[in-house]
């Protein structure tokens, strides 16, 4: 393989991770540069492969379980775009509730695909959120176990970047600075917004160097992490939709299906980590998000499409057990239709609490 720029690009779930990749992949390509992207999740399904390759970009995926697991696929997977698109730079997307990435992928990368690679900077987007109440020692919604691999996250980054920040006011802004600065000193941090492209330059500066050398790894206590990624109800469903009216509109169905699973999860006390729904109708395509319990359902990407029929893909990710999750996405489903006069037929649904992590490769130090 040629020396491919290998950009990994973390951060917990619903940080911001695809926005940012998106950006990164049109700034590349505006330089003249080809981009490949590869996704990662823990199972089939993937709103952010939809979502990518709706908007024209390379996509590789390696579902299943995360890239520390499942290394040799990361691999082939680059390797695949690489045979057949030959790109310049390859953007990484591991799972938003992985960590250890520089012990179990980036270091491993190095040594062991050397000439292959040059791996940049491990980039972790900060979620605020729920940044703010976890560095702000509060109640986030999540146990101190999936809090901890928020500050996992956070500690084995070379690039912080403080996302969202279209959304914070200065002061928080300069509270999630500090917090970051207090906890792990020297980081380089940088201010960014996915969506307006604030920071994207620093970031692409940053990333031309190479990931200087790192000694010991970060300790990980892989109980702990597994306890934390264990609490996630974690769902992916497929159906195919078609509507009994000619006048049902894309945006409002998948931001009505949002709505009434939040309302379902926050009846029974659950906190949302992300829930995502892509629909799609020949070229067109719109997704709605929710990031978390006190923040509004967003429509990502609008459309003006009407459905006549459709595809529609749910990635739901939530602290509750998997099987009131199906629960509240089989009964949102269900409402939804008899309320606009849609029927769903589900092709894939697929329903768990995420397997203790066992990585391909764990490096001690670099
Ligand atoms: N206001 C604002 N919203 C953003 C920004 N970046 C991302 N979002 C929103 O945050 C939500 C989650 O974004 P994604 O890019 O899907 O997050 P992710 O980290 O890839 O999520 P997972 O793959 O589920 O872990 C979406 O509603 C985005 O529109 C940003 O800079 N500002
Ligand atoms: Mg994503």
């Amino acid at each position: 393989m040629a020396n491919i720029k290998f950009i990994m690009v973390g951060g917990f779930l619903g940080a911001g991770k695809t926005t940012a990749i998106g950006r990164l992949a049109r700034n590349y390509t505006e330089q003249g540069l080809k981009v490949g992207l590869v996704t990662n999740d823990q199972a089939n399904g993937l709103v952010d492969t939809q979502s990518l390759r709706a908007q024209g970009f390379l996509v590789g995926e390696v579902p299943g379980a995360c890239f520390c697991c499942k290394f040799d696929d990361l691999v082939s997977t680059v390797k695949a775009l690489e045979t057949e698109h030959h790109p310049d730079v390859v953007i990484t997307e591991p799972v938003g509730s992985c960590t250890d990435l520089v012990a179990t992928v980036i270091e491993p990368l190095r040594k062991f695909h050397q000439g292959d690679f040059e791996v940049a900077p491990l980039a972790v987007l900060l979620k605020p959120e729920h940044g703010l109440k976890i560095l702000g020692d509060e109640q986030s919604g999540f146990s101190p176990q999936a809090a901890y691999i928020f500050l996992k996250q956070i500690e084995e980054a070379d690039v912080v970047a403080i996302n969202k920040i279209d959304k914070l006011t200065p002061e928080q802004q300069e509270m999630l600075r500090d917090q970051v600065t207090r906890r792990y000193p020297n980081k380089e941090i940088v201010l960014v917004s996915g969506t307006h492209g604030d920071g994207f330059d620093t970031l692409v500066e940053l990333f031309k160097k190479p990931r200087p050398s790192s000694g010991p790894m970060m300790e990980v206590d892989y109980e702990k992490y597994a306890e934390g990624e264990a609490e996630l109800g974690w769902l992916n469903a497929t159906y195919e939709v078609s509507a009994q009216h000619d006048d049902i509109l894309m945006n409002d169905v998948i931001v009505t299906l949002l709505q009434k699973i939040r309302a379902s999860l926050l009846e029974g006390g659950a906190e949302p980590a992300h829930l995502k729904v892509l629909c799609q109708t020949g070229e067109q395509f719109g997704v709605a998000n929710l990031v978390g319990s006190d923040v509004d359902v967003e429509l990502s990407v609008a459309s003006d499409a009407k459905i006549s029929t459709a595809e529609l893909f749910v990635n739901a990710r939530a602290a509750v057990a998997p099987e009131q999750l199906e629960s509240a996405v089989q009964d949102s489903i269900a409402a939804l239709g008899q309320e606009k006069g849609l029927n769903f037929t589900q092709q894939k649904l697929q329903r768990f609490s995420p397997a203790p992590p066992v990585p391909t490769h764990r490096f001690a130090s670099s």
